[in-house]
């Protein structure tokens, strides 16, 4: 994408749904009228709606549903998140590129997003399912200067942010089952995977991936899935912009991300608790050596999670599945 039409879509978002005059364009963007005149065309192309008013200008009406970079970057208001946006229509995994990027050094905050994914994966070697247009499916990169240990804290950290997004967003009240789960009335809206390019004392990159069905409905969900997923636009009986999500996520992802570095987990665990379902209840936890059945009675500090057992033992839970 040019730097000429990142700039214009900059202005529009500035003007707030107001005309900005071609001349004011051509003016910010050091560019002649006509060159003004070919981007807005060209955007008509891609499907915003743009009303052109004589001796007024121009103004967006609407911006047209996609994940694209201009759909993201319309009306985002962060500093660093998402402002290098990696987009593809189609990809096998956001978080498989996002590695890559990371590896070769990109900013921190670059977002990889896709309009569908044809291998997307869940923890271990589980898939993700990924259909065109009815998702959010993206990878975040940061670069905290942190050890290892702190990492899955940042699972935590994107389920609270994701956690709000649809509360400010869409009006639903969402909850989290430790550790990567958001559910909406039991069933799962979104699944987070946080990975890791580390030494052994240092993180170079944490990388986010999140996966949020939006407009799927019932019945595109495979056998499956049927009875443990579930969608935005299921749950709140009407289509929802996917960008307007995107964009609040990385938004409350930068603030977190920032009251993480400041303050600790403290603030952040207190938040999470506050949307978690799992605690203090009966759960079965399945780890890889084994089933742990109790009470959950919280979250340590470093996010890991407390089970009480029936003879009163306490075991900390790094990983696993929860039943409730
Ligand atoms: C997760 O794993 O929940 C993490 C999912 C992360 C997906 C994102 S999308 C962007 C980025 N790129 C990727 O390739 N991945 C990330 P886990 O807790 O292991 O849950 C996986 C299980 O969730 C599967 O075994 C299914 O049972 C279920 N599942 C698969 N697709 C689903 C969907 N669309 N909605 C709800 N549940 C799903």
């Amino acid at each position: 994408e040019s730097p000429i039409r990142k700039k214009m879509l900059q202005a529009f978002s500035e003007s707030d749904g107001e005309f900005v005059s071609g001349q004011a364009l051509a003016d910010f963007l050091g560019c002649t009228r006509t060159a003004v005149w070919k981007h807005i065309e060209e955007l008509r192309r891609e499907g915003f709606e743009l009303e052109a008013v004589r001796r007024k200008g121009y103004r967006i009406l609407h911006a047209p549903d996609k994940v694209t970079e201009n759909e993201i970057r319309y009306g985002l208001n962060t500093k660093n998140l998402g402002q290098t946006i990696y987009y593809q229509e189609s990809i096998d995994s956001t978080q498989k590129k996002a590695h890559q990027l990371a590896y070769d050094n990109c900013p921190e905050g670059t977002l990889v997003i896709a309009e569908e994914q044809t291998s997307g994966r869940g923890r271990m070697t589980r898939s993700w399912h990924s259909p065109k247009y009815s998702g959010i499916w993206m990878s975040i990169i940061l670069r905290p200067n942190l050890p290892p240990q702190q990492a899955p804290q940042f699972t935590l950290l994107a389920a609270v942010a994701v956690v709000q997004a649809l509360e400010e967003v869409c009006g639903l009240n969402p909850e989290i089952k430790w550790p990567n789960d958001i559910l909406i009335n039991g069933k799962k809206v979104t699944g987070i995977l946080t990975e890791l390019q580390a030494e052994s004392d240092k993180i170079n990159s944490i990388i986010i991936g999140i996966g949020m069905n939006v407009n799927s409905k019932q019945e595109d969900f495979p056998e499956e899935l049927q009875k443990i997923a579930t969608s935005v636009a299921i749950e709140k009986g009407k289509i929802v912009s996917r960008s307007s999500i995107i964009q609040k996520i990385l938004e409350k992802l930068e603030l977190y991300y920032h009251l993480y570095m400041e303050k600790g987990f403290g603030p952040i665990k207190l938040l999470w608790e506050g949307y978690a379902i799992s605690i203090g209840r009966e759960i079965i936890a399945r780890t890889i050596t084994g089933t742990i059945e109790g009470k959950a009675i919280g979250i340590t500090n470093d996010g890991v999670l407390k089970i009480e057992d029936s003879s009163g033992r306490i075991h900390e839970i790094y990983s696993a599945d929860i039943e409730i």
